[in-house]
């Protein structure tokens, strides 16, 4: 059976998430963050070197990166639910909202919160460099929710898992005031049974 490693209040959310809307087994190894500096504990480094989660272990198998192991598990998935199938329009929106999550709004979300824990004048290259995405980022995605339901088109998929969790996130550090599609788009996807389940984890 497919074992999630679950670090609290971290990207492994997403997985119990996609393997709850699924309805398939898995088991769960609990990590808690270090309470000091809110890191990994050393139980994550013995599953994987770089001691972040997600890590998921099927068989021998272990996989790491939220992305691809939204993948791997849709591939177990006889029904091929939660992504649209390669020779639908649907296909590309799906895998670029997939991508973008990790790959463009992760850097600067996260980093808008480190930077707020510092002395900064605000003159340096970052502070420039970060408003920038932000700016654009939280545009494109709230363009993109004023004329579709979910960011694939018009059905939920596991690209909504991918981006929900980094908008909450966003949402908590208040980057996305005025952003009224994208605030109507999070309440609406985090009232599902299968994010509750998963975010009852911790
Ligand atoms: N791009 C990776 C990011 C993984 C990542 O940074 N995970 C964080 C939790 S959200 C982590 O494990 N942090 C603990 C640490 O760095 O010690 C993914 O999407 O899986």
């Amino acid at each position: 059976m497919l074992t999630v490693h679950h670090l609290n209040q971290s990207r492994s959310k997403r997985v119990l998430w996609l393997l709850e809307e699924l309805n398939m087994p898995y088991q769960m190894v609990k990590h808690q963050r270090d309470a000091e500096t809110h890191l990994a504990p050393p139980s994550l480094k013995l599953i994987h070197p770089l001691a972040k989660a997600p890590v998921i272990v099927d068989g021998d198998i272990i996989l790491c990166e939220s992305g691809a192991v939204m993948e791997y598990i849709l591939n177990q998935d006889s029904q091929n639910r939660l992504r649209p199938a390669l020779t639908e329009p649907e296909y590309y929106a799906y895998l670029e909202w997939l991508h973008f999550a990790e790959g463009s709004l992760g850097l600067p979300v996260i980093a808008n919160i480190f930077m707020k824990m510092e002395q900064r004048d605000h003159q340096q290259p970052m502070d420039g460099y970060i408003a920038k995405e932000i700016a654009l980022d939280f545009s494109y995605i709230e363009a993109r929710l004023s004329q579709h339901d979910y960011f694939a088109g018009e059905q939920f998929s596991a690209a909504d898992i991918m981006m929900t969790i980094i908008l909450d996130i966003a949402s908590n550090n208040g980057l996305l005031a005025g952003k009224t599609h994208t605030l109507a788009y999070l309440e609406k996807v985090t009232q599902r049974a299968a994010y509750l389940q998963a975010a009852s984890h911790g």
